[in-house]
């Protein structure tokens, strides 16, 4: 049997590194037994943002997702391990905290006051090429 190692895309949104679950997300990470093998913590400009969002834009969350995202600093990591890219996907539940499973990241500490659904925590690309396509944004 081979395994195939992928790499993805991870980012601490700024919720989330306000709210001091940086830790807690990268120990989820690492105790599913993935590599973190680069990170930065950066204060993400529009025009990284907005290449970053591409496919969602012209959609109505579109700027307030791209303000949203500027308002303090993230934290971009690029993880590595078997089939990784599904992996944290899973680890990271579904987009909405209110239906994220619990037991996800977004469904255990995702907050749901009333706020919108962009305060998600985390961000993981959702395949080969966007995880591809990503890196190459944020580490260059
Ligand atoms: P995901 O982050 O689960 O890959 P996505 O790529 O569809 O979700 O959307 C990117 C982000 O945009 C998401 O994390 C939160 C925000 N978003 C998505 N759908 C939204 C909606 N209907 N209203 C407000 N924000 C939304
Ligand atoms: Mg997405």
């Amino acid at each position: 049997m081979t395994t195939e190692i992928e790499e993805t895309l991870v980012i601490v949104k700024p919720d989330g590194v306000a709210r001091n679950l940086t830790g807690e997300i990268l120990r989820r990470i690492e105790a599913k037994g993935y590599q973190l093998v680069d990170i930065r913590m950066l204060l993400a400009d529009r025009e990284l943002l907005e290449k970053h969002y591409a496919e969602h834009e012209g959609k109505p969350f579109f700027e307030s997702l791209v303000e949203f995202m500027q308002s303090g600093p993230v934290i971009a990591v690029r993880v590595a391990g078997h089939r990784v890219i599904e992996g944290f996907r899973s680890l990271a539940g579904s987009t909405d905290p209110s239906s994220a499973a619990p037991g996800t990241i977004r469904g255990d500490l995702g907050r749901d006051w009333g706020l919108a659904v962009q305060q998600n925590l985390v961000h993981g690309s959702d395949a080969p090429e966007s995880a591809a396509r990503e890196l190459a944004l944020w580490f260059g």
